[in-house]
């Protein structure tokens, strides 16, 4: 490893802190098309002209479904405690509803077997994004029916499962999905309007609730919650109208979600300005939205500037940059931790995502990928310091185990601990992989000085 690599984090983590790495499914399994499972909204987003910034698709991916055993010793070696990965719906269920399919429900089964017999937790998420296409056909998540869909796959999944995974999510990052899916039609399912975009937040948030209530009279031992991308939302000037146009970002990117599931009620300032694009609420929506969840998921990854002319741009501000363009900002997580601590009444937090892309190259079977390591450094240093100032911080995971299929980037963006070729699919860890080895031994042996200092 190299000396030159910062050290490790100061920042003291209480004992039982989980430490994990996700990936998602669809941006690793491939095998699309394999022993029945469906089609996904991704599936077919992927095949529109210029959807894909590299024109690719994620049929092969990372061959995860063909190569679990030797990607869970990978995890193994790399010393966390945790996994986070998600089930394909339409793997499990092809066509969304009606019957599941036994070859799908046997990976999963092999996949959280692998991990508890390597001593590691699986904390599985329900939703990444992507949805049957079936059920997108009959209308996708603007359709309520959706959510009763999506509840009883989540009650078929926790019944076969849920007595050994540690915690299962129903939703990975609802403003994605509702937003870059529906709004800027950026994402799959590739549509463009602002009204639509609202009732799919709407239907992924009243859904989380009813599976979350569903799953409990079940008998469920997971703990259960829902995993959204917050940023902190800084205005570009000082201006009136900047600040104006901050103020309204928050408002639907983090209070829209916030503000329902720990209040039970949606922000006034954004209903009122979303107008006839607010979405409809049945009676009752909002106490289910609101069920107490057992955790909530931050993934976080920069922070957002927001002008009210949409002129700023990160490029010009001469910060520190990853490869997708995002500024470096690890003080932007502990704001962040602090803010929601202050702003809500908080569950236990799970930072569920945080990393970075950047152009790796592989030489000699070594990835030198300083600048990864000190992105992870500093920001697992950021949670600390919120820690230290009295957030309930339980658990940090990085994303990604692998390079992957990065959505509407295609491979272009690398953001893996371990270097995958595509060609080949030969796996390489980088060095940031052996740094949080090595970090994560530095948390056991304290843990192990925490328990002799405890007996
Ligand atoms: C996310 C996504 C990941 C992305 C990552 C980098 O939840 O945003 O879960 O799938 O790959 O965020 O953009």
């Amino acid at each position: 490893m190299n000396a030159s690599l910062p050290l490790h984090p100061r920042s003291h983590f209480p004992p039982d802190f989980v430490w994990g790495v996700a990936t998602s499914a669809f941006q690793i399994e491939g095998a699309a098309t394999w022993q029945g499972k469906g089609e996904s909204i991704w599936d077919r987003f992927c095949r529109q002209p210029g959807a894909i910034a590299d024109g690719s698709h994620g049929d092969v991916a990372c061959d995860h479904l063909n190569r679990l055993d030797s990607d869970l010793d990978l995890i193994e070696r790399l010393g966390v405690d945790a996994y986070r990965f998600s089930i394909s719906w339409p793997r499990v269920q092809p066509d969304g509803r009606g019957a599941f399919n036994p070859q799908g429900m046997a990976f999963y089964e092999r996949l959280v077997d692998g991990l508890l017999q390597r001593g590691i937790r699986p904390y599985l998420t329900l939703n990444h994004w992507d949805l049957p296409q079936s059920l997108q056909d009959s209308g996708g998540w603007a359709h309520r029916d959706t959510c009763y869909r999506f509840v009883q796959y989540a009650r078929h999944m926790a019944q076969a499962l849920g007595d050994r995974v540690a915690a299962i999510t129903t939703h990975n990052e609802p403003w994605v999905m509702a937003v870059l899916g529906h709004e800027s039609g950026v994402f799959a399912p590739g549509v463009r309007n602002r009204g639509t975009a609202m009732q799919v937040a709407h239907h992924l948030l009243v859904s989380h609730g009813l599976a979350l209530q569903e799953l409990r009279a079940d008998g469920c031992k997971s703990r259960l919650g829902i995993v959204l991308n917050l940023s902190p939302i800084v205005p570009a000037t000082a201006s009136e109208a900047d600040a104006a146009a901050a103020r309204l970002e928050d408002g639907r990117s983090v209070r829209w979600y916030l503000d329902p599931l720990l209040r039970g009620e949606y922000p006034e300032d954004v209903w009122h300005h979303l107008g006839t694009d607010a979405p409809c609420v049945e009676h009752g929506d909002m106490e289910l939205i609101a069920t107490p969840m057992d955790f909530l998921g931050v993934n976080y990854y920069t922070r957002s500037v927001v002008s009210a002319n949409g002129s700023w741009n990160a490029k010009e501000h001469g910060g520190p940059l990853t490869d997708m363009g995002w500024e470096i900002v690890p003080q932007g997580l502990t704001q962040l931790l602090r803010r929601l601590q202050r702003d809500w009444s908080l569950p236990p937090l799970y930072v569920m995502e945080n990393g970075a892309a950047f152009r790796d190259s592989l030489q000699d079977g070594r990835v030198h990928d300083g600048n990864r390591v000190e992105y992870l450094s500093s920001h697992i240093d950021a949670v600390g310091r919120a820690i230290a100032q009295g957030v309930p911080v339980a658990g940090y995971m990085v994303w990604s185990l692998l390079d992957n299929f990065e959505w509407a980037s295609g491979y272009a963006k690398r953001f893996g601990l371990v270097h995958v070729d595509y060609d080949s699919l030969a796996r390489t860890p980088k060095d940031s992989f052996h740094w949080y080895r090595g970090f994560l031994d530095g948390q056991k042996a304290q843990r192990k000085l925490h328990v002799g200092a405890m007996a």
